[in-house]
């Protein structure tokens, strides 16, 4: 992945030396696309004040006012338009609330009581709280200068300290996700706008701008605090020249956002 606006690159004066980190490319995620696009059927419903009936395992669209008459033979009525009839019934599972198309058996968690995922995560987000820690191979940064490139203790501290805090302008401010798959945010780092997946088992979130992409782990969620981690690595350059082989830093970005 390419860190895009999230992490832009550094140029980082280190104690005499000139580090440049470059973003390195990364495996592209491969994510399940299925998501839920919801409500647009319920308006239009409501609108032409027609509902659908499940009549002898049959769906039909008919006037609000004749559903009292197909209640009364026993028909489900589907009155959210979410595709889920009221009622036991042979054209669908049974909705679990029919005045809410955002719940129903199809939608994970919208019967428990519980959101989803997806759910909680629609609406923006401000980041609260950002934590930014860096590592060469199994090593902090830190400690890395200080044994490869010779910093003291206090040097390598300072440094990678600043390197690390260069970055959290860059991810400081709101992340909006939109009902229709689409996001926008605006960072210190720039304003930016895309799609968005959620992965099959709700962890992990993709957003995609244009050939860039973010991949965000949801570490937990709930109606107003979103626990979030993001990473890139990038290559080390020393004297302008890439350190042979390559080094890899990993950056990696704990974010909160409330809401
Ligand atoms: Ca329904
Ligand atoms: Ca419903």
């Amino acid at each position: 992945m390419k860190i895009s606006r999230f992490f832009r690159i550094v140029p980082l004066l280190l104690a005499g030396l000139f580090i440049l980190f470059y973003s390195c490319e990364k495996e592209e995620s491969t994510l399940d696309k299925d998501l839920q696009l919801l409500g647009s059927e319920t308006k239009s419903n409501k609108k032409n004040k027609k509902a659908d009936v499940c009549h002898n395992g049959r769906i039909i669209n008919v006037s609000i006012n004749a559903l009292g008459a197909h209640q009364g033979h026993g028909d489900a009525i589907d009155l959210d338009g979410d595709g889920y009839f009221d009622i036991d019934n042979s054209c669908s599972e049974t909705d679990c609330d029919d005045d809410d198309p955002n719940k129903n058996p199809g939608i994970e968690g919208s019967c428990d009581g519980e959101p989803g995922t997806a759910e909680l995560l629609y609406g923006t987000w401000e980041t609260t709280e950002i934590d930014i820690n860096s590592y060469v191979g199994g090593q902090t940064l830190t400690d890395y200068l200080i044994e490869e490139v010779g910093l003291t203790q206090e040097e390598a501290e300072e440094q990678a300290e600043l390197f690390e805090d260069s970055f959290i302008p860059e991810i400081s401010g709101s992340l909006t996700i939109n009902r229709d798959n689409t996001y926008d945010s605006a960072f210190a780092g720039g304003t930016d706008s895309g799609t968005w997946e959620l992965s099959a088992d709700e962890m992990t979130l993709t957003l995609f701008e244009g050939p860039d992409t973010i991949v965000i782990t949801i570490n937990s969620i709930s109606e107003s605090l979103w626990y979030a981690t993001t990473s890139d690595d990038f290559l080390l350059v020393l004297y302008g020249v890439p350190v042979v082989p390559d080094v890899n830093v990993t950056v990696i970005a704990n974010v909160v956002f409330a809401k």
